[in-house]
Order: structure tokens, then sequence, then C-alpha cells
């Protein structure tokens, strides 16, 4: 029904964090491809289900990402399950899964299940910390992406700086490695220049913090990552 391959912009919501219902229709009303809920800290079941209903009022698609196993619920378009590539702990990469898969795996819809591989390189976002990553050299970071497409065969290779804008230049190296796995980028992004300079290499651009840090500009990334900016 949906065609992730043509999605440019999504908006990143935490169902921890405040948001009004004017914004929130601004939001989903944007223009963007899709909406995520998804957070690290205090991410509860009320809190997924509450912020999903509001969110329904719209056409938008909405994805669960699963930062914990308390919150899955049904009635997600997508739900997008991290696999940190760069942690130290095979938790992130394996056993949550494991365990999720042992207790919902004869209930999901595995259309609508995408592993996303995950290289976190901001040392001071909370996910690095949460997942006990290391930061890869460059070398490594286009290794990951290759693993993620060529030996895992992911559907996404997700480059997280979450709080800080990242390095351009590295986005371009790494979506030079992939053939078919989509890019998402996310991090830092707070004006209409910074997205477009990341949507020059990302296939996706993920916009989290910043609306609710600045709504105004959050809004305006969507235009210029689409070329209507
Ligand atoms: C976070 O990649 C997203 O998971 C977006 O990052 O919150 O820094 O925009 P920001």
């Amino acid at each position: 029904m949906y065609d992730m391959n043509k999605w440019q912009h999504i908006f990143k919501l935490d169902p921890n964090k405040e948001i009004s219902d004017d914004n929130l229709e601004q939001i989903c009303d944007s223009g963007t491809d899709a909406i995520i809920v998804g957070g690290t800290d205090h991410v509860t079941l009320d809190g997924v289900l509450h912020l999903l209903s509001r969110i329904r009022r719209y056409v938008v698609p909405v994805i669960l990402e699963i930062s914990n196993l308390d919150v899955i619920t049904p009635g997600f378009d997508f739900y997008y399950i991290p696999m940190v590539m760069n942690s130290k702990d095979k938790k992130w990469m394996m056993d949550i899964h494991h365990h999720a898969v042992k207790t919902y795996g004869d209930v999901m819809d595995w259309d609508n299940v995408m592993v996303e591989g995950y290289c976190i390189l901001n040392e001071d976002a909370k996910a690095f910390q949460l997942t006990n990553c290391t930061i890869p050299d460059e070398e490594g970071v286009l290794a990951y992406a290759l693993m993620a497409e060529k030996m895992f065969r992911l559907p996404i290779f997700y480059i997280e700086y979450s709080g800080k804008l990242g390095d351009p230049a590295l986005v371009k190296k790494v979506k030079q490695k992939l053939d078919h796995t989509l890019l998402f980028y996310g991090g830092g992004i707070h004006t209409a220049e910074e997205a477009k300079q990341m949507k020059e290499n990302a296939d996706v651009v993920i916009v989290g913090n910043s609306i609710y840090e600045n709504f105004k500009q959050a809004l305006t990334t969507v235009k210029a990552v689409k070329g209507e900016g």
C-alpha cells in the first residue's frame, strides 16, 4: 500500500514529549512521508497508544520504532526494529529480537516488519549510551553499511547522530556503498538547509528534536528535502 522506496522525509515523534493538537495537525499534514513514533526514555504503552490515536486522525502513515518490548501494540502501518550494529552487546543485535519473536512471532504480520541496521555515531546520544556502542572509524561505518545490505539484506541502514548534525561527507560515502538498502539519516537537523544537505546523499532524512525545539523551522525541512523549498 505504501512505497517506502519513494519516501524522503520522516518526522519522529517521542511519546514522552508534549505536542499540542495544533502542532500535531501541522506535522501530520506537512507533506512528510511518514511519522515514526519512538524514543529512548520513559516510552510507555499508554504514551504510545495515546499518540497513535491522535496521529490516526490524519492520513499520514505511522510507524512504531520498537525500543522496548512493552510498547508493542497493533494499529501501526509498519514496525521498525532497530538492530544496533555498533553496539558491544549482542543483546541489541539479536537477543531482544529473539525474545520478541518468541513472544509475538505467531501474530506478527511480517510484511510490515522492517529491521533497521543502526549505526549510532554520537557518543552523547542517549541511545548510544544505553546500547553500549563504540564509535567505528570511517572504514568501520562503511563495512557496517555493506554488512547491512550484502550480508543481512536489511531494508534500511540508519546513520544515527541523534541530537547532533553528522558528517555529510561520511553520509555520501555510505550512500555510494548501497545499491538496494535505503539509507536513513537522522540527527541534529533543525533548518531547511541542513535537511537539504543531508538529503543530497541520504534517501530519507529523519527530523526529531527540532519539532520540540523550533517548531516552525522543523516544518520547513519537509519542503526542503522534497525540492519544494
Ligand atoms: C532520532 O534520528 C532521529 O532518532 C532524529 O534525530 O532528534 O536529532 O532530529 P534528532
